[in-house]
């Protein structure tokens, strides 16, 4: 039987539909007497709104603001997680009005829907609706949100403060520091950035027949959760709204979380009765989207005199932006301070997050959420200390990193790693990216007149994201486990719903192949069906790279179900005992004879229900929850190598290697595709993406010629591994996430290259992203 199951190199089978452009994505939706929607968005950073005027607005069939809204009772947007202070109390969680209700906090926030019969009228129309701001002053950086006398956000969060989060053992980190050897201190800047999908968020609401009935297409990563929160706020019972997430082109974190917009065009439907659409345009979607990261932090680290990591204390500000998102105050808090341990055997560790309001778009996920941050302190800390002590990059990351005998690992943060090769994988890595050799690379470089360096970055990354008890002790208000329903038709032919969704992942193809590996069918004769609240029972979604390990354990779990009805059956037309059934490679077969029945004739035995062992009842369908035991510590180490010209201050990629620990691989060529998209934006981050405000609050960095996203011509052959000795030790399958493993390494891997590049020329820091005007000046200021 040919190959197609778990491991096996099988082209993406979505891609006959992509690449013949017949993907159909929310826009493409067709839905008759659609009404075109155009926000009007607010052009200040924080001001009063004191009147709309929509007379001037001709041509439209409504104009309707958040006064409207509230003559309607719609609720505010909730976020999905709140946190608790360090004293106690629950974060500050003013409300988010979808509509603006007598103020705006940022650019962009919606203040009025526009309806007409056409675009252009309805953008014509929105151009035409005065709005009179009373304009306040704005406040853009977390650490000036902080000082007296600042613009306050929110009256609900005095000082501009939304929490004081803290986790570890303050007094034993003090300790440990009085005791130590060496301090090594650094201040760092995690710069906020974008995450710019190729498709625009979209969302059209239909109203049902039923008065009460709608359904909402949207391109959502979560459909189920947003199921839920839009009916909340429109007071409806969940199972009232169907929520339909069709092809999405790209969502990277930021397109899981809940926006206004969804509300807006949901209840906007059900107040006109009639479909209403709204899809956002570029600059839009850049003061409409969530951003992410946006940490100002100081770190310390303290060593013995061996080198050995005796206790890491980390202060950060974190800029929530004007509201909390949907998980805003969870990723700088809980999940980011998570990963602190990193891969070393640091004992004492301790950590202060303050989460800040300021009239700035929302922070919230994208790709690596809160794991890059928290690789990025550890990992300039590793490089910082091994400069301090003069010991090698290397050297002194192997004295610290947790040997795989001492797994299960309890950190001191939180998390139990249950397994990995932490040392091994870098040796590894090392090995493939020949960093014994670099040296004489470097000198090479230095004859073309060019600072060659390397980096180096050993990530661990909480995917499989969660198990639901930990998230409700953290603050979750809702369940993170998974669902999938597989149905089997008289044929044998397959189709599995998952609550997962796929947005560039290729899920279609990998679930597909667990389930050509478990029932032993044909990827060709399997259908995989995810973003449809009708058709998915129950889902929570695609982020925190946890559709295999979670999806695919609950699909291993319906599987089995599968199978065990399917071998009663089996059992019954073959005259044997269930116990002597066993059931391989598409067949079940009594053990010791060669009688057999194929998994297709026992479907149709099922299906047809002619002969069925008394009391079993017919059909063959079966559906699972699963609710990860922990999370899966996917881990890598990753090597850069960069050649930096002095003159011009252009940082060119020369070489980028990967050995990743993801468990078992269900797909090798969709692995790597992963892998590189998600370094891809690693290295956006590290050399060209920011989200640039100025001080009255107004994004300059608010189209793609202002914000640069890498290009291929300046990306280099990535070289990747997988290793597959340590597969997860509580899922079904083995299996580790690997969406956002490059994105969390690939940041500080480029930025201690660059350092080891311009340390000679006297560079001792610089923040991202490292543009060839920073570099530049960075090299100048040292040379004066
Ligand atoms: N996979 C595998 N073997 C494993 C683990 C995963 O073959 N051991 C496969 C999976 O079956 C899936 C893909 O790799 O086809 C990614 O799987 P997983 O790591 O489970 O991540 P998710 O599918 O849950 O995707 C989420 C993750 C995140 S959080 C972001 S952000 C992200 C990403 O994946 N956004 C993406 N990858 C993206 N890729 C594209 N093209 N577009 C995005 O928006």
């Amino acid at each position: 039987m040919i190959h197609e199951g778990i491991g096996a190199r099988v082209l993406r089978k979505e891609d006959r539909r992509f690449l013949t452009g017949r993907g159909e994505f929310v826009a493409d939706l067709a839905i008759p007497g659609a009404l075109h929607g155009v926000l009007v968005r607010s052009p200040h950073a924080h001001a009063r709104i004191r009147a709309i005027d929509a007379a001037g607005a001709t041509g439209t069939v409504a104009v309707l603001s958040g006064a409207d809204m509230a003559t309607d009772g719609i609720g505010p947007m909730r976020s999905i997680w709140t946190i608790r202070s360090k004293d106690g109390r629950p974060m500050a969680e003013p409300p988010r009005w979808a509509l603006a209700r007598g103020r705006v906090r940022h650019v962009g926030e919606p203040v009025a829907l526009v309806l007409a019969e056409t675009r252009g009228a309805a953008i014509d129309a929105a151009e035409r609706v005065a709005v009179d701001y009373e304009p306040l002053p704005a406040v853009i950086a977390a650490r000036d949100a902080l000082a007296d006398g600042a613009p306050q956000v929110h009256p609900e969060a005095p000082g501009n403060v939304c929490f004081r989060w803290s986790r570890g053992d303050e007094q034993a980190v003090a300790k440990a520091f009085a005791g130590a050897a060496h301090r090594v201190v650094l201040d760092l800047v995690n710069q906020r950035i974008a995450g710019c999908a190729i498709e625009p968020r979209a969302a059209i609401g239909v109203p049902g027949a039923d008065p009460d009935s709608l359904t909402l297409y949207s391109s959502t990563q979560v459909p189920h959760f947003t199921r839920r929160l839009v009916a909340e706020q429109l007071g409806l019972p969940e199972l009232a709204i169907r929520v339909i997430a069709p092809d999405v082109g790209g969502g990277f974190g930021y397109k899981g979380k809940h926006y206004p917009e969804e509300t807006i065009m949901a209840w906007a439907a059900r107040r006109l009765r009639r479909p209403v659409a709204w899809v956002a345009g570029r600059t839009e979607s850049f003061v409409s989207d969530n951003q992410a990261r946006d940490h100002v932090t100081r770190c310390e680290l303290a060593l013995d005199a061996g080198g050995r990591f005796l206790a890491l204390r980390v202060d950060t500000i974190a800029n929530l932006g004007a509201y909390v998102s949907s998980v805003g105050a969870a990723i700088p808090s809980a999940i980011y301070t998570a990963l602190l341990a990193g891969l070393y055997t640091t004992p004492a560790i301790y950590a202060e997050v303050t989460g800040v309001f300021t009239t700035t778009v929302a922070t919230d996920a994208y790709r690596g959420a809160g794991r890059p941050e928290a690789c990025f302190v550890l990992e300039r800390l590793a490089d910082e200390a091994a400069r301090r002590l003069g010991l090698d990059r290397v050297e002194i990351r192997r004295r610290n990193l947790i040997p795989p005998e001492a797994m299960p690992y309890k950190t001191p943060i939180g998390p139990t790693y249950d397994c990995g090769d932490f040392p091994g994988i870098l040796a590894r890595a090392l090995e493939v990216s020949d960093y014994a050799g670099f040296e004489a690379r470097r000198k090479r470089a230095a004859d073309r007149g060019l600072a060659r360096g390397i980096g180096i970055a050993c990530f661990i990354e909480s995917s499989g994201v969660a198990p639901s008890k930990l998230a409700g002790a953290l603050g979750a208000r809702v369940g993170l486990f998974e669902s999938a329903e597989i149905r089997v038709d008289w044929t044998g032919a397959v189709q599995a719903a998952l609550g997962t969704h796929s947005h560039g992942q290729g899920h279609e193809t990998t679930f597909a192949q667990v389930l050509a590996s478990r029932l032993g069918v044909r990827l060709s004769k399997v259908r995989i069906i995810e973003g449809d609240t009708a058709s998915v029972p129950y889902g929570t979604g695609t982020f925190g790279s946890r559709s295999m390990a979670v999806g695919g354990s609950a699909l291993d779990r319906a599987s089995v179900k599968i199978i065990d009805k399917g071998r009663r059956i089996a059992a019954h037309r073959l005259e044997a005992s269930e116990a002597d059934v066993e059931f391989t490679a598409g067949h079940f077969a009594v053990k010791g004879t060669d009688r057999t029945l194929a998994f297709e004739d026992v479907a149709r035995a099922a299906n047809t229900a002619h002969d069925l062992p008394p009391g079993l009842e017919p059909g063959l369908q079966e559906s699972a929850f699963y609710d990860p035991a922990n999370f899966a510590f996917s881990n890598g180490a990753h090597v850069c190598e960069v050649e930096v010209d002095p003159e011009t201050g252009i940082v060119r990629i020369a070489g980028y290697w990967a050995v990743d620990d993801i468990g078992t691989v269900i797909n090798p060529t969709i692995v790597e595709g992963q892998l590189h998209g998600a370094v891809t934006q690693g290295l956006g981050q590290a050399l060209w993406e920011a989200c640039v405000y100025d001080a009255a609050g107004q994004l300059l960095s608010a189209s793609f010629l202002d914000y640069a996203l890498p290009r291929a011509d300046a990306l280099p052959d990535f070289v990747s591994e997988n290793d597959e000795t340590q597969p997860c030790t509580h899922n079904p399958l083995g299996a580790k996430g690997c969406g956002e493993a490059g994105t969390i390494a690939a940041p500080v891997a480029v930025v201690n290259a660059v350092l080891d590049a311009l340390r000679p020329l006297g560079v001792a820091d610089i923040a991202m992203p490292l543009t060839p005007q920073r570099v530049w000046e960075a090299i100048r200021r040292s040379r004066k």
